[in-house]
């Protein structure tokens, strides 16, 4: 398998925790992608995922598979042993809608507060960000305020049970930490009254898959 990413960002540390999670980093051959240069927004990569965005997956027989949820739904299944996305019905509807939440109110407005309101990655890829829209940086801003308050809204939920999605680590989880990164990246502070929430990162930290892949070729966040 190859994954097709950019070390050391937010979306692609997801489906690394993940690749640790399951013990298939030996399996995998990463192929550097360079989101400064826009390297995502050219016809090759955009052959291989439309959306041009990292990660992709490529599997042995020529499948391109883009989108974190989905890459770790094939990973989390490749042995029939499936630890991060549910096994029963329940827990697969729990941890869709706590990582659906993960993404729409953290990390993916993180991304557009951080490409639309600030320099972002700099003037290569600014060119595909629609540089000229007048309302990009209010549009940007009013994500900053929505990843605040899902700063706000994961805290809560952590006050009251271990993990994003319950009582056991899972995808969510992996999601709620690459928005911490982008956070972090963004230099939209966690509040220090977050406890909880500061707690659960401490306490991911010490999981070696996430310990690893944080310490690793990513900074901790
Ligand atoms: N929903 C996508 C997924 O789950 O894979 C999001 C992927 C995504 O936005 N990736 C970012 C990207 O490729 C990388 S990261 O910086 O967020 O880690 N961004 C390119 C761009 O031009 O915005």
């Amino acid at each position: 398998m190859k994954i097709y990413d950019t070390p050391g960002f937010p979306n692609p540390l997801r489906v690394r925790i993940v690749l640790a999670e399951k013990g298939l980093l030996s399996r995998v051959e990463f192929i550097n992608v360079d989101l400064v240069a826009a390297e995502h927004k050219q016809p090759a990569f955009l052959s291989i995922n439309p959306a041009g965005t990292v990660p992709v997956l490529e599997l042995e027989d020529g499948t391109f598979i883009s989108e974190c949820t989905a890459i770790t739904e094939y990973l989390d299944n490749l042995e029939g042993n499936p630890t991060l996305t549910g096994r029963t019905a329940r827990e697969k509807a729990v941890i869709h809608m706590m990582q659906k939440r993960a993404e729409s109110w953290l990390i993916d407005a993180i991304g557009i507060y951080f490409h639309h309101a600030t320099p972002g990655l700099g003037p290569v890829l600014r060119a595909y960000k629609r540089p000229q829209w007048e309302g990009r940086t209010e549009w940007g801003q009013m994500h900053r305020e929505q990843a605040e308050a899902g700063l706000g809204y994961f805290e809560s939920v952590l006050r009251g049970q271990p993990y994003i999605a319950g009582e056991s680590f899972s995808m969510a989880d992996a999601t709620v930490l690459g928005g911490l990164l982008f956070a972090h990246y963004a230099d939209i502070p966690v509040p220090v009254e977050y406890r909880a929430l500061l707690a659960w990162k401490q306490r991911m930290y010490q999981r070696p898959s996430v310990a690893t892949q944080c310490f690793g070729d990513t900074p901790s966040i």
